[in-house]
This record gives C-alpha cells, structure tokens and sequence, in this order.
C-alpha cells in the first residue's frame, strides 16, 4: 500500500478514494504517544450540525454571551473602526455574527469572508449580498492556518482601513505556537492602524467550563465520536465507536479544556490496512480548548506586533471580545 496515491488498498482488495491529507494526519496522529487526532478535522456536515447544536445547549455559554455582548458593544466598535472600513472574517459560519456587525459599521466597503468550504462561503455570500446589496463582497476559499492571499480589489486598496474579524473563540483551539502563528498571518494583511476584533473565551470556575463541555443531552459527546465515524466513512477505518467514550475536563494548570476518546476495550483498529492497537483506558486526544486572562491574551497580542487597544467582557466575566490596533 503506497500513501502517495489517491486510492488505497482495503484488506478485502478493494480501493477506496480517501483525501490524502486526511490520512496521513490521522495516521500521523495514531502513531504519537498519547496518539491524538486534529481538532479541525471534526468539521465534516454532520460535525458541522453537532457544532451548531452544542451552541444551543444551555451549558454551553460561549456563543450567546458573545453574541450579547456584540451588540452592547457594537457603537463602540464601529466607532473604533470608522467609514468605509474593508471587512475580513476568518471561518465565516453561518454569519449571525457579521451581519449584526456589518449592519453597526458606518458604511463599510467590502466583506471577505475566509473559509475552508466553498458550499459555506457560497451560501453566506449569496445570503450577504441580498441584505447588504451596497457592500461588495469577496469570498475566499483558504485555511485560515495558513497565510492567505486576498482578492486583489482589496490588495489594492491602501485608503480605506481592514478589520479583521475572529469570533467565538476559535482562537482557543490553537497551541500557544500557533496563536502566535495565527497572528503573525494576520498581521500580514494588515496596515499599521488596522484592526483584529477577536472573541476570547475567558479562565472561570472549572465546573462550570466542565459542565459546557460535558452537556447533559450528549451532544458534545456525540460531536467528539463523530470524528471516528468520519474516519470510517471517509477512510474506510473499522473504529467501534461503542468502544470509546467522550471525556473531557478542564486542566488548570493549562488552562484549558481538554477532549478525549478514551478506548473502552483492549481492541486493534485498521485504517487503510495499518492497524493500530489501543489498550483499555488509552485515549486519543481530540482537543484543547484554552482560556485565557484577559491580561494574558493582550501580552500575547502585544508581543505579536498589535496595540492592544480595548476590551469588554459580559457582565459575568465569562467571555471577552479585543479591539486590537496593528502596530
Ligand atoms: C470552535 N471552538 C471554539 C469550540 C470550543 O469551545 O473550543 C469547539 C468545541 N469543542 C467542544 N465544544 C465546542
């Protein structure tokens, strides 16, 4: 079995048609000690629908407190921001959050939003343009991890201020190297004075952040163990996923949330005809979830060339949205 082809070879002799970078990712991710997988890779349509789901459950904060905490704040933002503005948004969603936001700034000229599947990008531009017929809008296809190239309309333009625009902390499912990574690319599209309005979850008491991680309805659960489906479906793997359970805890000395699969059974897995041993008891680390001071998350901003320029948090300190200034 060769990995370089598009196709690899069942144990029955059949061929399966896989995404390679999938496989390879996965496969990488077994063979590490504690074996672990990537958290983006829990994205397929269904993972996308649990995603939506989580954020309607009443444990998980996250999603309506910034969404709160937007709208109380967005007179501010928009006068921070001025006329005229150039709009990108990293991973654009389903866009309750930029509508709200295009809808307070004075004018904008454009909307960019970045995202990694063109049937999102597609449907949320169609959607865009019919209520803001004014604004252009420029969707990208890209993985915000890496550096982007934007439209050239927009390279072109040195008038008119870009603000970027990163919410619902996604920032949190980064390690602290690709935080600083992250920022560092973002900071490539923008001139001194531009901005980044960025959603961080914030550190809080650890039952609670247990609890939003750990729903009582299991969807969590089931978006976690969605990932060995995928894997099956998509690499054409065995996984049992009754012989793995969802786990997931808040590590303070990390500050952060982390997610596993813990196996069950002693048991053995084959993915395009390499096998993988598990012990019982063994995890597959899906996920870290960091949160963060409000004081950490701007020295990491200043230290990545930004002026950390204004902050809010709801009124419970559960959530944090950073106006920062490219320096
Ligand atoms: C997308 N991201 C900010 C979510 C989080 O809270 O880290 C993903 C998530 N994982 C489990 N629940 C939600």
């Amino acid at each position: 079995m060769t990995l370089t082809n598009a196709e690899v070879l069942l144990e029955d002799e059949t061929t399966y048609s896989v995404d390679q970078a999938f496989l390879q990712d996965v496969i990488h991710g077994l063979q590490q000690t504690p074996k672990q997988l990537p958290c983006k890779y829990f994205y397929d349509e269904r993972g996308s629908i649990l995603f939506t789901e989580i954020c309607n459950t009443p444990e998980y904060y996250i999603t309506r407190t910034e969404l709160a905490l937007l709208d109380d704040i967005l007179p501010e933002v928009a006068n921070l921001v001025g006329e005229n503005a150039n709009i990108i948004e990293y991973g654009s969603g389903e866009g309750r959050k930029i509508r709200r936001l295009l809808a307070a700034l004075d004018r904008p000229k454009s909307y960019t939003p970045i995202d990694i599947s063109p049937e999102i990008l597609l449907r949320s531009a169609i959607r865009l343009k019919h209520e803001f017929p004014d604004i252009e809008i420029h969707p990208v296809v890209g993985d915000y991890t890496d550096e982007i190239d934007l439209p050239v309309t927009l390279k072109n333009d040195f008038q008119n201020r870009r603000l970027v625009f990163f919410p619902g902390s996604s920032i949190s499912n980064f390690s602290p190297d690709e935080v600083r990574r992250f920022l560092a690319n973002v900071k490539s599209l923008l001139q001194p004075g531009d901005g980044l309005l960025l959603g961080v979850d914030l550190i809080k008491s650890p039952k609670r952040l247990h609890e939003a991680y750990n729903d009582k309805e299991g969807v969590t659960a089931d978006f976690n163990l969605n990932i060995l489906r995928r894997i099956n479906s998509e690499l054409g793997a065995n996984f049992d996923r009754h012989q793995f359970e969802h786990y997931a805890f808040y590590n303070p000395l990390a500050s952060r949330i982390e997610m596993h699969l813990v196996s069950l059974a002693r048991q053995t897995v084959t993915i395009a005809g390499q096998t993988f041993n598990f012990e019982q008891g063994e995890t597959i680390h899906t996920e870290n979830s960091y949160k963060y001071s409000m004081r950490g998350i701007a020295a990491v901003a200043e230290e990545c060339g930004f002026t950390h320029s204004r902050m809010w948090s709801d009124h419970k300190d559960l959530f944090s949205i950073h106006y920062l200034t490219c320096r």
